[in-house]
Order: C-alpha cells, then structure tokens, then sequence
C-alpha cells in the first residue's frame, strides 16, 4: 500500500506536487533539508505558502494546525506581534553591519538572566555551528581530543558527530554519513542514551583522554526519550571526577522545555550549553556559552578560532529579543504546560481506547506518539518502532487538518498559539486515526 493511499481523500496536494517535481530538478531531493522530503513517511512533502498564529497554509489552500513549528522556534506561534513589529523595525534600520550592535548585548543579557549557568555567550547562525564550536572549545580548554556523545542524539551536521546520529540521519538509515573521513570520527565515543556504566567504562578506558560529553539532556531526535532517573546526575559526576566538560545541547529543550532549559528542571549546572532555534524567533541564530574562565579561551579574547559573517545579524537578534521577552512574562510556561498536559492527556485516551501499541511521551511543551509497545529509553529500542504504522497515522492526522513532524524519529512541539478547542480537535482527529 503506497503512503500516498494513506492521505485523505479530502486533500488536494496537486500544486505541492508540481512544486516538489520542479524542486527535485533544483535541489537535492527537492529540499535544503532532508526531514521536509518526507521520506519518513512517503509521498510528496507539503509545499507551505504561509503561516499565521497556529495554522499553517499550503500552496493548495489546505490549513493545518503546526506541530512542527518550525522544529521548535516557533513557541509564541507564527507571526507573533511583538516579534513581527521588532524585525520589521530592524530591518528599517540595515539588515547586516558585520559590526557589533547592541542588540547583541540586549539578547545576551536576556539568555544569562534566563540560564544561570551562562556567563558569557557567542551567538552563531545555526545548531551546528553552535555544537561544532562548543566541542572545539572543550577540546582546546582540556587539551584532550576524544568526546562522547549518545547514539540516536543529533547535534548538527558537523563530521565528528555524524556518527549514528538521530533525526535525518536516523530516518535515512543511515548509521553515519558517506563523506566523513575515518580521522573525523577517530576520537568520537558513543554510547547508548540512559547507559551511564557504558559512559564510566569509556572514562576508565580513555582516563585523561575525553575533552567533553555531549548530550541532548532530553533526547528529542529519536522520537522523544527522557532521561532516566540519575543518569543526568551520573554524566555531571563523571565529567567532574574526570576532568572533562559536560556540555547541555539545549537546542531544542532550550526555552522550550521551562525558561532555563532542561537543566533549570533537573538542577544540573553543566560547563556549556548549545542553543538554537527558539532564541532566533524563527530566523537564523545558534549560541554556546556557560563558564565565563572557558568563554575566555574563545578568540579574539583567547585562541580558539571561531567566526561568522551574520553571527549576531541584527533582524535576527530583534527576533530573538522579541521572542524570549514575551517567554519572560509571567505564566508563560505554567500556560504551555496546562496545554501539553491537556493534550497528552487526550491523547493517551485515545491510545488507551484504540486498544494498539502506541505511547505517548511528553515533557513540556514537546511530546512524541511512539508505535511501540516497550517503554522507549534509547535509540536501539526506538528503532523497534513501527514506522509502517507512523506513515499512516501521520498521513490521516494531516487529512484532518494536523501538521506532525514527518518521522517517527522526531519529537513534536506546543505553541502558545494553541487554545483548548484546537486541542481537542487534535485529540479527536487522532481518536478518529487510531482505531482505524
Ligand atoms: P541546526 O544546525 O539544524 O540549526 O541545529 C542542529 C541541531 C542541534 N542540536 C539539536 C538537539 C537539534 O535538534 C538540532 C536540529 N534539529 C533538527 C530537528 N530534529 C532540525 C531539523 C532539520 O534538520 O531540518
């Protein structure tokens, strides 16, 4: 049964689809990312024309409630006031100086009044340059060359870490990427997610080797899986009693999952943290930061090169200090956790009425509907899901008017865009797709 079968007959995705023919003879495999191809889940990506609060628009006049969000950034919803009024605004005054602004500063202030364990902070264009920049450094403050990281966890596109890597990697099967030389990943350790005596082992084995650990403290790009309890607590240990960096790629949990990340709900206090997406409001912005005697070493304060011509562009900087002032008020995220549980809740019903193997995981404003009937704690495991069964429910769900991200091996996100009568007509549509 081909996945195209699985869309309603109710949506009309004809201008989509010249769209991606014409696309596929332009860029490879029609898109500038590979996620959006939907080779997750078959069939043809949805070519949008616009957004506005909670909806997405296609090119084929179709609306559709957006649980992607642009894969975490848009929090407050599309085209939120205050953050179109700051760009535009902005963009009145120059879009680009290569010189420093304040605007720089204002973001940065905002980010180290939301994370205590910021000091000091380099803004970078994407995730990727966050996380490839923050292993740099750790590697030049410790002097040591090897790092670990989890498989299943996706931190960006750069070569050491495209190692079993979650997200596109994972959805293309393939466990590292075509391109990556030997040498690249030569010093990269990886262990499973939730296994910290795999994580001591490599410790005993390399003692005063590992510069660094890198870990999504919430691993979002296998689906979504939560840590366990004490293992957080256990890579803090380690890197302490080893003399190795922890670092929090908070890309995605970052704003997201409370104000100051995942780290403000576990207590953790690691040396760096990445971040990405939400502080840019939806327009390109990465930044790594944390201990002030490391953020040192960063030139042209300190010798660890790392530059970027928009780094701190100001149309973006105004998009993110738009963004998390309003994040910053109160009952923000007392709201988005009222929305998350609402919808968790409704749909664990439906998967509890439904009678199939499916599961809801939540934490925040970020879930993930697993087709697995184990508990989900690593990517082994995640593997296991039924992707077959995902393809059909994804397809159904977007018939109904549900924009889901287009793999199994993401996680999905709320918006403060989302009132309860949405919610409940996601829960429905979903009661709906499940028992069928
Ligand atoms: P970017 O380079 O895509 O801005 O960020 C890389 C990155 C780093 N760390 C984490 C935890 C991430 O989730 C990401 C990117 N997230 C994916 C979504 N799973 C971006 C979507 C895409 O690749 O198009």
């Amino acid at each position: 049964m081909s996945s195209q079968s699985y869309v309603g007959n109710d949506l009309t995705l004809s201008r989509s689809h010249e769209l991606f023919a014409e696309a596929q003879t332009l860029l490879p495999g029609g898109v500038n990312s590979p996620v959006r191809a939907f080779r997750g889940v078959g069939g043809d990506p949805v070519f949008i024309e616009a957004a506005q609060g909670p909806y997405l628009h296609d090119v084929d006049g179709n609306r559709y409630l957006d649980y992607v969000q642009s894969w975490g950034p848009m929090i407050l919803g599309h085209t939120y006031p205050s953050v179109l009024a700051a760009v535009v605004e902005a963009s009145k005054r120059g879009f680009s100086f290569g010189a420093p602004t304040q605007a720089e500063s204002a973001l940065a202030k905002l980010v180290i009044a939301s994370v205590p364990s910021i000091e000091m902070i380099r803004f970078v264009n994407s995730g990727t340059e966050a996380t490839m920049s923050a292993l740099r450094l750790a590697r030049a403050f410790t002097g040591r060359d090897k790092i670990i990281k989890f498989s299943g966890c996706y931190h960006g596109h750069a070569d050491m870490l495209l190692v079993q890597a979650g997200s596109g990697v994972a959805t293309m099967g393939l466990p590292d990427s075509p391109g990556v030389p030997a040498q690249a990943t030569a010093n990269t350790l990886i262990a499973e997610f939730n296994d910290s005596a795999a994580v001591e082992q490599l410790f005993r084995t390399y003692p005063d080797q590992i510069a660094a650990i890198i870990v999504e403290p919430v691993a979002a790009n296998m689906g979504l899986v939560l840590p366990q309890p004490g293992f957080l607590e256990k890579l803090r240990e380690l890197t302490q009693h080893y003399g190795a960096l922890l670092i929090f790629d908070e890309v995605m949990t970052g704003f997201r999952v409370a104000l100051g990340g995942m780290q403000e709900r576990v207590g953790i206090t690691p040396d760096l943290t990445c971040f990405g997406k939400i502080i840019g409001g939806g327009l390109p912005v990465g930044a790594y930061g944390g201990r002030r005697d490391i953020m040192q070493m960063v030139a042209p304060v300190g010798t660890m090169y790392q530059a970027g011509t928009l780094s701190g562009n100001p149309l973006a900087m105004a998009a993110g200090i738009a963004t998390v002032t309003e994040l910053r008020k109160p009952g923000q995220y007392e709201q988005l956790e009222h929305k998350s549980q609402v919808l968790a809740d409704g749909l664990s019903r439906a998967v509890h009425d439904s009678h199939i193997d499916a599961q809801v995981v939540r934490i925040g404003a970020m879930f993930c509907l697993y087709f697995h009937n184990e508990p989900v704690t690593n990517y082994t495991i995640a593997k296991r899901s039924d992707t077959a069964r995902f393809a059909r429910y994804f397809w159904q769900m977007l018939a109904r008017g549900v924009y889901l991200p287009p793999s199994q091996f993401e996680s999905c996100f709320i918006s403060l865009a989302l009132d309860d009568a949405m919610l409940a007509e996601t829960v429905k549509a979903a009661s709906e797709v499940l028992k069928q």
